[in-house]
Formats: C-alpha cells, structure tokens, sequence
C-alpha cells in the first residue's frame, strides 16, 4: 500500500474499478491489511442483491449470466442497475481460474463500465475457495454494485458453500445429457429458489419440468415458497425477462413475508462458523508451526502417541495462550 487507506477505501466506496480491482486481489491472496480493508468497508455494504447461478459445466451459466446482466443494465424499469459479476468455475481447464468463454463474453462488457466482471482464481486460493467469494462479493457491494450475480459449478461442498452467500439462489439444469433432476444432489435441490431449464431448445424440456414438479410435492420448504421454474435459451436470450421476473417475484415473496432478514441472518449464521473455523485453525498452525505438527504426524504413525489425545491437549493449548510461536 503506498496510499493511505483511507483514500484508497474512498476511491472503492465511489465505484473506481482500478482501486476494486486492487482490494480483489488483496482479498484473494490474503496479504496482509486485507481484513483491515474488509473491516472498514463492512458498514457500505449490505445494499446489493446477491443473486447465485449453479449448476453442472457447460450447462450455460455464463452464457445466462451475460444475459441477466445485460437485461438488468437495459434498465426495462428504468433504474439503471449496476452490476458485479463473479465467475467461481474451479472444474475449468484454463489456469488460474480464468475461463475461456467468459474472457471472450468479458470483452463485450468493456465498452459498458456498469458491469464488472472477475474471475475467481481458484488454484492455489488459500483460506477456503468460498470464503474469497464471499469477500470478494462484500468489496463488490461496498463499490456501489446494485446487483452481484455469482456463477459457480454445482459440484462440491465449497460451492455449496458459495450459493449460501445469495440472497436468491438459481439452479440451472438441461434437457438431457444424463442430467436428470435425479442425479442432482439433494442438498442442491435444498437451496434452489428457482430452478431454471436452459437449453429449452433441446428436446426433454418437459421432462425435465415434471421431474421438478414431482420432486418439488415431495420437499416442503419450510418458508412455505414453491420454487418457479423457467425455461430459457441463453444464446437467444429467450426467457431472460421471465427469469428476471421470478427473481422479483422471490424477492417480493420474502419482503412480503419478512423473510429477507430471517435468510440473511441464517446465512450468516453459516458464514460465522466457517469464518470461525479458519480463523482458529489459522491461529493452531500459527502456534505450533508445521515443525511441530509433521513431528507429532510421525509420533502417531510410529504409534508413540494417540491422535485423541493429541488434539484433545492442541485444541487446549490453542485455547490458552495468545503467544506466538515460531517453529524450530
Ligand atoms: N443450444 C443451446 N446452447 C446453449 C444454451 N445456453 C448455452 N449454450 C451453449 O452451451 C455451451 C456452454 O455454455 P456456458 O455458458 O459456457 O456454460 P457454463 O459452463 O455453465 O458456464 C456454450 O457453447 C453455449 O453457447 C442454450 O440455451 N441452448
Ligand atoms: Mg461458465
């Protein structure tokens, strides 16, 4: 940092991509001041709507992604939203993070300084793939960002993960291609708040339909929402407007019910415990060093020591002291 941050905190604040761009990159590789950074920006944010689009590869989240951004820019209700894209694909063939046909799509956006778009370096991220999104998605906010929409592969856990980061949560499935709604996990089939059917011009849109339907009778959703379902093209932009208005409708649904801040304050109650288990396994490996930890590793496996034990008196030594050690 060769400015002070606080001018640095206000260029961001004002919606300067250069100094957004900066604090991304301080966020993802964890250097030091990073949670400086985020802990004075925290109270600008709280005003963008975070909007997670999951679901298999190639299934064509970034092609639906493009689309939502550009109609939301288009501004049909007049409000001239800005918009905040991340793209988590960490199934991508491409070296850190970034995917081809996003690259492609980002060049398209350019000339329209209302959309932001970064790919997530996911290679080698430390602290937790969906911990950078979700600080990645603060700093977006606290840019002015009126809509984030965050696209991640429906595949593990750390994606999961992100989608819990959204206040409204799109699963996008395909005719065909063996991704039947079966095969989709049920913990997917939790969070979606919409599902949406995207290359409806296939055949098997249908099928795909009533298969939701079917499993939807079977799953109440103890905010009492039954989940839309819309059919799209993404390469058309057939369908876009009607997903749009889904996400509105959601979003009205929770408002309505007063359900916005109940969601938000369980997201949070997820995020709180991730965050706590980083920040104290961080501070273990800071106390014993990984000296200590690959010697007590080779006690265990030479059977001088039991691992229960072991953690037990860590876990406790981690508790008392605040000092830090230096391994040999
Ligand atoms: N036929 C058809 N192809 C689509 C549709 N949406 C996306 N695609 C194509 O599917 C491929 C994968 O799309 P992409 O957006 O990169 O998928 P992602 O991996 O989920 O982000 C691309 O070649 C898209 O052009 C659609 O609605 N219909
Ligand atoms: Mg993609």
């Amino acid at each position: 940092m060769n400015q002070p941050i606080h001018i640095w905190i206000d260029q961001l604040r004002s919606g300067d991509t250069r100094a957004l761009a900066r604090a991304i990159s301080m966020v993802e590789n964890r250097a030091p001041g990073s949670s400086e950074l985020l802990k004075a920006l925290f109270p600008s944010t709280g005003h963008a709507r975070i909007i997670g689009l999951t679901g298999a590869p190639g299934a064509g989240k970034s092609t639906l992604v493009d689309q939502l951004a550009r109609f939301y820019r288009r501004g049909a209700d007049n409000e001239n939203r800005t918009v905040g894209i991340v793209a988590v694909d960490p199934t991508s063939p491409y070296t850190g993070g970034a995917i081809l046909g996003d690259r492609i799509r980002m060049q398209e956006h350019f000339s329209d300084p209302g959309i932001y778009i970064r790919s997530m370096a996911t290679r080698g991220s430390l602290g937790g793939l969906a911990r950078t999104t979700a600080d990645v998605a603060t700093l977006l906010d606290a840019s002015g960002r009126d809509l984030i929409l965050i696209e991640t592969v429906g595949v593990g856990q750390d994606e999961i993960e992100i989608v819990r980061l959204a206040d409204v949560t799109i699963v996008i499935l395909v005719p065909g291609m063996g991704d039947d709604v079966q095969s989709i996990k049920a913990g997917i089939m939790e969070i979606a708040d919409i599902f949406v059917i995207n290359k409806s011009d296939h055949d098997g849109a249908d099928r795909v339909e009533r298969e939701i339907r079917a499993l939807q009778s079977l799953v109440l959703r103890h905010d009492g929402w039954t989940p839309s379902i819309v059919k799209t093209v993404a390469t058309e932009g057939s369908g876009v407007p009607e997903l749009a208005a889904a996400i509105a409708e959601y979003e009205a649904y929770l408002k309505r019910e007063n359900l916005a801040l109940k969601k938000s304050a369980q997201n949070w109650q997820e995020r709180l415990v991730e965050m706590l288990r980083d920040a104290m396994l961080e501070k273990v490996r800071r106390q014993f060093g990984d000296g200590e930890l690959s010697r007590y590793a080779a006690e265990v496996a030479e059977h001088k020591r039991d691992p229960y034990t072991l953690i037990e008196e860590l876990v406790e030594e981690a508790g008392k002291s605040d000092k830090e050690q230096i391994p040999p």
